[in-house]
């Protein structure tokens, strides 16, 4: 084919595919250099799309793809720009200025979407440079391939020269896509190497002793067969929309804090560290929850409680928001000021269950408010916190239709049986409830159309934390339904009719089948 002088059309359409292939490694491995894994081409260009869709989407989305919404999403648009870049390959054999154009302009797509979710501050702007590398990979490479598959000067040769592409030229073609074949092998996973071995350091940081231990939790908080009062980092629940997660070299990594304060602080990780901590056990929970749902995790965390912080800075009249930024994401967050300051165990959290926050946790640091839904609380990847007012500053969620005041509601769920499970030999039914910062004072359950009936609950490890419950079963053999239901601390009960999660979290009892043998 090539020794033939005219390439085929899938040789030209192979040619864009690598360029744009070579292209996408390169700028990948610089933005992990760079630090910026988010500003990778392609997961720049999905994270705009995920920010893009309409709310209705996303949640189809994670409804029917779960965790796997992300990887399917960046599959999908590699796909599209791989069969853009075919088709620029093919129009590369009579238009080579054009095709150059067009590989360039897909850099610079990237560019403009890594640009739209870092901002255009001063840091913000180098977020652009993987896609502008990636689209000068890609033009020289579509050019070096194209050249060596048509000799320059093929028109000002004598009819007797042509149409033979020299087996030289072949050579030079071949290696050209091994070439290109490397760059993007080489360059996507010497970059995964990077943003990985970034981490490792992390293996060395040690933790302050906090301040304020958390009180030894009592023996009863623990139900059998319930899930573990204190969840596992790994089985923790994960709710962002970051793309990848964020890796932050904590070298570099700054938090500051300003905004309508007296003194402004910059502080780096280790000064951070040298700050008073406390440590507590403080229940997270997702407002995109369903009822019975998973986006519900308690830990021990330890971070700076937000008193410190408040004395530090001096915190100036008329702000009533605390308006905290992320890293890398153009994630905003609100959470009112009166949360942070009202003597609750508020925090800029660094370490979770003994050892530094997990990346898919927010290292280097986070936020936790103790009641209130982890969207206007629980900034992860935290780098700057801004006392403002609400009426100065729109967060994210907000934005997109979601409440701005948004306290954790009351919530119970049974565990043990699964839904359409069957009761084990003991009889036990079990689970867990939670209203964090009001405290749950009872739990209630009913069979069938029995009447409610009180359960066990395990001990309470505070206001902040969910609490534990049991039941046992003694009635028939046969299928029945469970219905759970908790009063708050303060004495309010949880209501009977459901809601979406949408606005401001899902309501409603949790029921499930099961059957007794
Ligand atoms: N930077 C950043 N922080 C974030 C989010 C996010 O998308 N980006 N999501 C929030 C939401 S909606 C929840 S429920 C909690 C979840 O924290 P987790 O993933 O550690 O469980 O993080 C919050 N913090
Ligand atoms: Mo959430």
């Amino acid at each position: 084919m090539i020794g033939m002088g005219k390439p085929r059309k899938s040789t030209l359409a192979l040619s864009g595919v690598l360029s744009a292939s070579a292209a996408l490694g390169v700028g990948h491995l610089v933005a992990a250099l760079m630090a910026r894994p988010a500003a990778s081409p392609l997961i720049a260009v999905g994270s705009v799309a995920v920010d893009a869709a309409p709310t209705p989407v996303k949640e189809t989305a994670v409804r029917l793809l779960g965790t796997w919404d992300k990887p399917v999403l960046i599959s999908g648009i590699a796909v599209v720009l791989l069969v853009a870049a075919a088709g620029i390959g093919l129009l590369a054999r009579h238009r080579p200025g054009p095709a150059s154009v067009a590989i360039g302009a897909l850099g610079l797509v990237g560019a403009g979407a890594a640009l739209l979710r870092s901002g255009f501050s001063s840091g913000g702007v180098w977020s652009a440079v993987p896609s502008l590398v990636a689209g000068v990979v890609g033009v020289v490479a579509l050019t070096l391939l194209t050249r060596s598959l048509t000799p320059p000067d093929l028109t000002s040769r004598t009819a007797a020269d042509s149409p033979t592409i020299p087996t030289g030229s072949r050579r030079r073609f071949l290696a050209t896509v091994a070439g290109a074949g490397l760059l993007a092998a080489a360059g996507a996973g010497l970059g995964e190497a990077v943003n990985r071995t970034r981490q490792a350091a992390r293996g060395l940081i040690r933790l302050p002793l906090p301040r304020s231990a958390a009180k030894p939790l009592p023996f009863g908080v623990q139900v059998p067969g319930v899930q573990t009062f204190t969840t596992p980092d790994d089985a923790f629940y994960r709710v962002d929309i970051s793309l990848v997660t964020p890796r932050v070299d904590v070298g570099t990594w700054t938090l500051t804090i300003d905004g309508g304060v007296d003194r402004p602080l910059v502080l780096s990780y280790d000064d951070l560290l040298a700050m008073p901590m406390i440590e507590r056990d403080i229940t997270l929970a997702c407002v995109s929850n369903e009822v019975g749902g998973a986006y519900v995790s308690s830990a021990r965390w330890l971070g700076v409680p937000f008193s410190e912080i408040l004395t530090r800075v001096g915190v100036r009249p008329g702000v009533d928001q605390v308006f905290s930024y992320s890293s890398d994401s153009g994630y905003t967050c609100s959470t009112p000021l009166a949360a942070v300051s009202d003597g609750r165990d508020a925090m800029i959290a660094v370490g979770m269950n003994g050892v530094p926050l997990p990346d898919a946790h927010g290292f280097p640091a986070r936020m936790v408010v103790p009641g209130l839904f982890g969207f206007v609380s629980a900034t992860k990847w935290l780098e700057r916190i801004e006392f403002t007012s609400y009426a100065a500053q729109t967060a994210y969620w907000t934005e997109r239709g979601w409440a701005t005041d948004a306290p954790v509601l009351t919530q119970s769920k049974i565990e043990v049986p699964a839904s359409l499970g069957t009761l084990s030999a003991s009889g036990m039914i079990g689970g867990t409830a939670w209203a964090q910062h009001r405290g749950i004072d009872r739990v209630e359950i009913r069979i069938d159309d029995g009447k409610w009936q009180d359960v066990t609950l395990a001990e309470s490890a505070g206001i902040d934390t969910w609490r534990q419950w049991s039941f046992h079963y003694d009635g028939p053999a046969g299928r029945h339904t469970a219905q759970v239901r908790a009063t708050d601390g303060t004495g309010e009960v949880q209501p009977e009719n459901r809601t979406k999660v949408f606005p401001s979290g899902a309501r409603g009892w949790h029921q499930i089948q099961f059957s007794v043998e």
